[in-house]
């Protein structure tokens, strides 16, 4: 059940009440693809960081360790040791983009399985199964994510098909749920829009699946190659066709910049590898803008990444310190600079929270985005 506890202009501040307690948005979901963060960040530290949602991947854990064996662990929860909720991205995005020799057919994909070549097909149903033998807190609908340069007669017919596929998900989903021997029997499930940068294939979507009344409603499609005024204009298209009083997710998105314009235009979930990817490059997040913690000049730094941070990094150890422990390949080194930077996008969605609450939001982001234009 979700609650609109506040709107500052067109962004929402709401309560996703879950089997797994309540999701506070908007959010950001930290990207644990094959149920770990990478980094060597364990779920402790997720308490630390101020993590409320953790996101796999249904490709991912059924090619490797496999969804049965997590069943049969007493599911992906209990096998990862996290009690709060937990989304599973339903494959679909990751057949497209790590399988090889993909054929997609109206019953779903086939394709070959990134770690043993193996040959899989994946439909709404298989999907589905998949992430109720996880035990996700939130199944994600399963779809195709066109390419960005798709034209529009292969989009039309692409939606067609996303649309028929959500059907089935739907149903599938809810015999799942009426099976005595699912974990998680109260698994919500989200449905996916797709369409590119048609505005119209879009809006038409948003107006057949809001009709299916899901849990929730995600924004596919973006952030594959299109600019970022491409993608704001297609969010300032299609969200206001979203059911308001519904979550709405933009999936794989982005800095805190993409963020605070989704923000500002109704998105209640995002998430994004970018904050773990960057921090075990040694890329930084501040208020100041993004460090490379690489560079020279932080050699006799004795400063915390982020003067007042409240991150586990930032707590103890120096930019020099941790500067040396990425120069010698120490793990210790990536680590820190994921939490830190998990934490920068968690607690920076808590900022953006009582922003909205207090009608700040306008201003909250002027002053973000001024701040973090003065990096490099
Ligand atoms: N579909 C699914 N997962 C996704 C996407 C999508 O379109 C994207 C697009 N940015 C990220 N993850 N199922
Ligand atoms: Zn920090």
């Amino acid at each position: 059940m979700y609650q609109l506890i506040a709107k500052d202009g067109a962004a929402k501040r709401g309560r996703l009440h879950t089997v797994h307690g309540v999701i506070e948005t908007p959010v950001f979901m930290n990207v644990g693809t094959a149920a770990a963060i990478k980094g060597a960040v364990s779920t402790e530290d997720l308490q630390q960081i101020k993590t409320q949602v953790e996101l796999s991947n249904t490709y991912h854990l059924h090619v490797r360790p496999g969804d049965k064996v997590i069943k049969k662990l007493g599911g992906l929860h209990k096998f990862m040791v996290w009690d709060k909720p937990i989304l599973t991205d339903s494959g679909g995005f990751q057949v497209f983009s790590l399988a090889e020799l993909r054929r997609i057919k109206e019953e779903g994909v086939y394709f070959h399985s990134h770690i043993d070549g193996r040959k899989i097909f994946m439909g709404p149903e298989e999907s589905m199964q998949i992430q109720s033998n996880l035990a996700s807190t939130i199944a994600m609908a399963f779809d195709e994510c066109p390419s960005s340069v798709a034209d529009e007669t292969y989009m039309r017919n692409s939606v067609a098909r996303t649309t028929r596929w959500l059907e089935r998900c739907k149903k599938e989903m809810a015999r799942l749920n009426d099976q005595e021997d699912t974990i998680n029997r109260q698994q919500m499930l989200f449905g996916i829009n797709q369409g590119g940068v048609y505005a119209d294939i879009r809006v038409e979507h948003a107006k057949q699946i809001r009709e299916l009344d899901l849990d929730g409603y995600a924004v596919g499609g973006l952030a594959v190659g299109e600019t970022h005024a491409e993608m704001y204009r297609i969010l300032d298209a299609v969200v206001p066709y979203l059911p308001v009083e519904k979550p709405t997710y933009l999936m794989g998105v982005g800095t805190p910049a993409n963020i605070l314009e989704g923000v500002e235009r109704g998105v209640d979930f995002f998430d994004c590898v970018y904050p773990s990817r960057n921090g075990r490059h040694g890329h930084v997040y501040t208020n100041h803008g993004k460090m490379n913690l690489f560079n020279a000049k932080f050699e006799l730094d004795d400063n915390p990444i982020e003067e007042g941070c409240q991150c586990p990094a930032c707590q103890k150890y120096s930019r020099a310190y941790i500067r040396h422990l990425l120069k010698a390949k120490e793990m210790l080194g990536m680590r820190l600079c994921v939490l830190h930077n998990l934490y920068f996008y968690n607690n920076m969605m808590e900022e953006i929270r009582a922003a909205i609450e207090t009608g700040t939001f306008q201003k909250y982001k002027a002053n973000k985005l001024e701040g973090m234009e003065q990096g490099e």
